[in-house]
């Protein structure tokens, strides 16, 4: 077993829920110290060591990190693309500065390594739609975007200017039947599957056409162990990596879904959200990924499908 600490800030997210127990099972329960700015709940039931911090307090950040002799983080708190357009400024300060405290203490204390994820959010309109290159263009549409676009600028800095081992992925919609998504415009991909076992029904915010890249959570969580995983020398990317997972539309997603549930039926009424949609790709080009550190995503639509129903079911008896 790996004997490095690594402290998960916003482990009570929707990656951080899956990516803990993960980590905890190739480093061990107690080199693992999960953290939140939230206190854990009946919501937020967490096993193994957790601390309750503040990651905009610099000072907290430094103690614990010098306190538990910590050599990797994984920074996962962030305000995602439709939260971030009702509180512009707010989704910028968490972002931003969550990411640059990180990065100060990795360089001061000298961490082994450092996970930050980046996002599709990063593209915007004159990117193309098909495949979306690994280079851009990149013109944002959203303060979420604005602030991974720029948090890629300072992760790749970081890496030139310290040499610190800074690592990142591009995600698409992540979707998981053990957290839910809070505040991302992809959240649809998620609701959808416990709309249609409580009521067999659903009201998509976005419009039936809107292609949309997507990952399910065990294709997600190893891609970001095989990155952080992977020898230095492989990786030659410092800003973030593409990773491609399935691509569909709401109309796609229910269809499969009425594979098991003939019945289910979706209604479409599109909200702000659209727009944000609107402006990113349909789906992503990953050949850097897989050629740098062999990236290769292993879930499609019906195998996702399949088993978020079957391990949600339960839930809707
Ligand atoms: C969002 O919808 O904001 C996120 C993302 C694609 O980064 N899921």
């Amino acid at each position: 077993m790996k004997q490095e600490k690594i402290l998960v800030i916003g482990a009570f997210g929707q990656l951080g829920t899956e990516l803990v127990p993960a980590l905890r099972t190739l480093y061990g329960e107690a080199n693992v110290i999960a953290s939140d700015v939230r206190e854990p709940s009946s919501m937020n039931a967490i096993q193994g060591p957790f601390v309750s911090f503040d990651v905009l307090d610099k000072k907290s950040l430094e103690t614990i990190v010098r306190r538990h002799h910590i050599a990797q983080i994984y920074l996962l708190a962030a305000m995602l693309s439709a939260t971030g357009e009702q509180f512009p400024t707010k989704a910028w300060d968490l972002n931003m500065q969550s990411l640059i405290n990180v990065l100060e203490v990795a360089k001061d204390q000298h961490l082994n390594r450092v996970f930050w994820p980046s996002s599709i959010a990063v593209f915007g309109k004159s990117s193309p739609k098909k495949d979306c290159p690994q280079d851009g263009p990149f013109d944002p549409t959203t303060v979420y975007g604005i602030s991974k676009i720029a948090g890629e600028h300072w992760c790749n800095y970081y890496y030139e200017k310290y040499g610190v081992d800074v690592r990142s992925i591009r995600y698409p919609g992540l979707i998981s039947y053990t957290a839910m998504p809070g505040g991302g415009t992809t959240d649809y991909a998620v609701d959808i599957f416990h709309q249609a076992l409580a009521k067999n029904e659903y009201t998509c915010f976005l419009r039936h056409d809107s292609a949309l890249p997507m990952m399910y959570m065990p294709d997600a969580v190893r891609a970001t162990l095989e990155l952080m995983e992977a020898p230095a020398y492989l990786i030659k990317n410092r800003h973030s990596y593409n990773i491609a997972g399935v691509s569909f539309t709401p109309a796609e997603l229910a269809e499969a879904i009425r594979t098991y549930l003939p019945d289910f039926t979706i209604s479409y009424r599109p909200d702000s959200r659209q727009s944000i949609a609107d402006s990113w790709p349909d789906s992503i080009d990953d050949t850097a990924a897989f050629r740098d550190w062999g990236w290769e995503a292993r879930y499609g639509i019906s195998a996702m499908t399949r088993e978020m129903l079957q391990h949600l079911a339960a839930r809707y008896p």
